[in-house]
């Protein structure tokens, strides 16, 4: 139900996703139901993102949230009538680093391979965390987004540093397994490259580097970070905004296509400098293309006072992301009823 109420969300509005939401936000840690998105605009995002990155290596994720209480944000968020989506920064299995450890491994990782055992200690403990997720007797529908950004080169599954097919047999072998050997049932699975090595001159063609198939992807994503006032990005604001919807475009056109729905899976503006940046950088373009059927944009997290996506309360760009929020196109928690059920409605 939720993915049938996904396309209808998309052809209406947009919503709106934060990554740590709950965890954490600027100058405050693990405090119960605070936020720094609802202390602006009165609600919780409708998209709520969190990161499994050292499950079973840790009792808490890279980014040092517990997953304890990563696991009570998810079931309260879907209670509530929010939706949860799960990245993955796991670490490299091979070399035993980091996600951003570029040691050669997607081979070495799959069945046969050095270093498949002890991926298989990350991908049970991924699966053990996924089917805790429940409330009651029902596991929490959760949209899934493994192997991210993987035609950039900063992370093991990335461009150069596996074949296109030793990627596209990761990820095979991962939901396979999440399917048949440990029965997990309750994903949407996302797929999502990085706008700043994608061609948009070669539109789909670039897109489906490393695409799995159709029948191991339902969320035809796009990470853009770049047409949004990315500090490498030389072009000016008009040809970002161009290339934005353009890169916006692209994924709508394939989602239509094979009857998925798309989405702006990251992007931000680290810093919020540009204190208009939620109304020109990514309201303005959406508006002026309605036909675009984009399901949500998520913003990243709220670390510390360099490196934060949405303004706490109080800041230079607190009202216009109050704006951002009034606008009739943005969808936020409050706005979605039964997003899980038949009867799924707007209010705004
Ligand atoms: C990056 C930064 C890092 C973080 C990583 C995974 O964009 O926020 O600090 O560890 O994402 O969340």
């Amino acid at each position: 139900m939720l993915y049938t109420n996904l396309h209808e969300i998309s052809r209406q509005g947009v919503m709106f996703g934060h990554q740590d939401d709950q965890a954490y936000g600027l100058g405050w840690w693990d405090k119960k139901g605070r936020s720094d998105v609802k202390e602006v605009t009165g609600s919780y995002p409708s998209i709520h993102g969190w990161d499994l990155g050292d499950i079973g290596l840790s009792p808490f994720n890279l980014d040092t949230v517990d997953f304890g209480s990563m696991r009570k944000w998810i079931k309260a968020t879907y209670k509530r009538g929010g939706i949860n989506t799960i990245s993955w920064h796991l670490d490299n299995p091979k070399s035993g680093g980091s996600s951003w450890d570029k040691t050669p491994a997607v081979k070495d990782v799959l069945p046969g391979g050095v270093a498949h055992e002890a991926y298989l200690r990350q991908l049970n403990a991924l699966a053990d965390f996924l089917r805790s997720c429940k409330a009651g007797f029902t596991k929490i529908p959760i949209i899934f987004r493994p192997f991210h950004e993987h035609n950039g080169d900063w992370f093991w599954w990335g461009k150069g540093h596996c074949t296109e097919e030793e990627y596209k047999a990761l990820w095979k072998f991962t939901a396979d397994y999440l399917k048949n050997k440990r029965n997990i049932h309750h994903l949407l699975y996302a797929f999502s490259p990085d706008r700043s090595r994608l061609d948009l001159s070669k539109g789909a063609e670039a897109y489906f580097y490393g695409y799995p198939g159709d029948e191991y992807v339902d969320i035809i994503g796009l990470d853009n970070y770049w047409d949004v006032g990315h500090g490498y990005n030389k072009n000016t604001l008009e040809q970002q905004e161009k290339d934005l919807v353009e890169s916006l475009s692209l994924i709508d056109r394939i989602a239509a296509e094979k009857k998925k729905v798309a989405a702006l899976t990251e992007t931000g503006h680290s810093g919020l400098k540009e204190t208009d940046w939620f109304t020109t950088r990514i309201l303005k373009p959406l508006r002026e293309h309605e036909d675009l059927r984009i399901a949500w944009v998520l913003v990243w997290r709220n670390r510390h006072k360099n490196h934060f996506y949405t303004p706490p309360k109080g800041h230079p760009a607190a009202g216009d992301f109050q704006k951002f929020f009034n606008d009739p196109l943005t969808l936020f928690e409050n706005n979605l009823r039964n997003v899980y059920k038949a009867g799924f409605e707007i209010i705004k």
